[in-house]
């Protein structure tokens, strides 16, 4: 089937945005191209971004209505995969499809990603141009869909996490398949879309220090077991973490810095160092490789589990800096509100590690979470001063479908009839409990912001280390 996969463009809060290569369009293509479908990719939101005049401020990353659809007709797809990646950018996503059906309405349009896993029928329901829907990771599902539609046999009610139309209904098929052996995947298939703007990009943006390094992203590993109380990913990629093995993980680093000669690799996982051994093998074979790169950890890892050992093999093997999820100073809001079960002694002693072997540490905070009163938003002050952090990232609490956090909210009756998240929201106190005021969140933030360095710290210590910034 000639297939074309699109990434839903979106609005968004900031003027510049961190453009990265959608790696879950990427692992998609690559098991179709394997099954032997023609498949195309394509990014709108790459050279776009202009402010819109919404009322909101919102900046809007996506072409225009007549690039989409000279797209369609150009490439006259059978089938259209559209990825909405964020469970707030969906009404984008249904624009995409609308285009699509008015230019040929025979093609098959068929969405994926966060806002499907969360919401299953939704979608469907809400745009009329939507075929299908799939749940959660769809590297087999949708494979196993195209070839259903294709004729090949086999009944829609055996697509795993399908959400299809059938008698004027939208009905859904139970989530239960995720990938188990990872190395099975076909590599990421960077080659299907121009890359340059991407390894363009993250120099232009400098993220998270990584110098004018030309920089792509990979994921040797995929979910986390935690429940975090605020997290979602999970309803995409399930609750049991799987790592892909060193040698395959260092096979695809070969193509991403020799192929795509990038620099700099962003290590996407949610949960790198969940097995610290593997992690280690990782580090040791790219150091006995002697590859010459930077890499980092801008999704954040968890403090569980970091020893010197394997700091010491992170720093040899490249790792420019680590984000940390601290979340909170108080082990009440972290532990009981939060649910991560990491204690402060874990987070001084990972911290340690770290500093120990000289990688800069960013740690993440997050802010305005239910029973952060004053007393306790003073222990994160008091906790993040003792820390020698480099820099700190804050977030304020933001309660996404899917996740405890929002139940509890709207059990408690603070979150009330049909509470959606919108792009407007991404950089504002969105509730309040009897502990704080948004004001109060606005003071707090600030507050902390004025404790450590700006990101921009991280750059000038890469500039130091020989990099060139
Ligand atoms: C890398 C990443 C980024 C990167 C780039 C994202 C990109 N272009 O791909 C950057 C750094 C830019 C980023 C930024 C943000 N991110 Co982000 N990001 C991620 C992260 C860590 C990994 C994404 C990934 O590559 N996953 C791996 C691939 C294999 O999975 P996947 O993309 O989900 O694809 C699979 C399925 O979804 C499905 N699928 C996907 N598309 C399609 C399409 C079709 C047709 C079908 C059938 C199936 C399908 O199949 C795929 C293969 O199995 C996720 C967490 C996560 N684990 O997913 C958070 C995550 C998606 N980000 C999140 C957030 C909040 C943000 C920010 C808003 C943060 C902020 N406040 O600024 C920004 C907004 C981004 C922006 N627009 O600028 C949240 C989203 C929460 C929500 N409910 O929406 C997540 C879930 C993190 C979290 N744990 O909370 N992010």
């Amino acid at each position: 089937m000639r297939v074309l996969l699109i990434n839903a463009p979106y609005h968004f809060p900031d003027p510049v945005i961190h453009r990265t290569e959608m790696l879950g369009l990427e692992y998609l293509a690559g098991s179709l191209r394997k099954a032997g479908h023609d498949v195309a990719l394509w990014d709108p939101t790459v050279g776009s971004g202009q402010r819109v005049s919404d009322g909101f401020g919102l900046y809007y990353y996506g072409r225009s209505e007549a690039d989409v659809a000279n797209m369609i007709a150009r490439t006259r797809p059978e089938c259209v995969g559209i990825s909405c990646h964020y469970s707030f950018a969906v009404r984008d996503a249904y624009d995409v499809a609308n285009l699509v059906k008015h230019v040929n309405p025979e093609t098959i349009v068929v969405i994926g990603g966060l806002f499907v896993s969360i919401f299953h029928e939704r979608p469907l329901l809400e745009c009329a141009a939507l075929d299908y829907g799939l749940i959660g990771e769809a590297d087999h599902s949708l494979e196993d869909l195209l070839s259903k539609l294709s004729g090949q046999g086999g009944a829609f009610e055996d697509v795993d996490g399908l959400i299809y139309r059938s008698g004027g209904e939208v009905v859904k098929n139970k989530k239960c398949l995720f990938v188990q052996d990872l190395d099975s995947l076909p590599f990421p298939a960077r080659d299907l879309w121009d890359m340059v703007p991407y390894l363009e990009g993250s120099r232009e943006k400098r993220l998270y220090g990584l110098g004018n390094r030309p920089a792509l992203s990979i994921l040797t590993s995929r979910s986390c077991p935690n429940r975090c109380s605020y997290c979602n990913m999970w309803l995409v990629h399930g609750s049991r973490w799987r790592g892909r093995s060193a040698e395959n993980v260092l096979a695809e680093l070969d193509e991403i810095l020799f192929k795509y000669k990038a620099e700099h690799v962003f290590v996407v996982d949610d949960n790198f160092t969940f097995r610290p051994e593997r992690a280690k093998v990782i580090c040791e074979k790219i150091i006995q490789n002697a590859y010459n790169f930077r890499w980092n950890t801008p999704n954040g890892i968890s403090v569980k589990k970091i020893d010197d050992e394997l700091a010491a093999l992170m720093k040899k093997s490249g790792c420019a800096n680590v984000c940390i999820a601290i979340e909170s100073g108080s082990e009440y809001v972290r532990n009981v509100v939060m649910n991560k079960r990491i204690s402060n002694a874990e987070i001084v002693s990972a911290v340690s590690c770290f500093r120990r072997a000289d990688i800069p540490v960013v740690g993440f905070v997050l802010i305005g979470m239910p029973g952060e009163d004053e007393a306790r938003f003073q222990e994160t002050v008091k906790f993040l001063k003792s820390l020698p952090l480099a820099s700190i990232v804050v977030s304020y609490a933001i309660p996404f479908p899917g996740t405890k956090l929002h139940d509890t909210l709207r059990q408690d009756g603070v979150i009330t009839g049909d509470f959606t998240i919108g792009m407007d929201d991404l950089n504002t106190p969105v509730f309040t409990t009897r502990d704080f005021t948004k004001d109060d969140l606005v003071r707090r933030k600030a507050a902390l912001k004025d404790l450590f360095p700006s990101l921009a710290v991280l750059t000038e210590i890469e500039a130091r280390n020989g990099s060139h910034a």
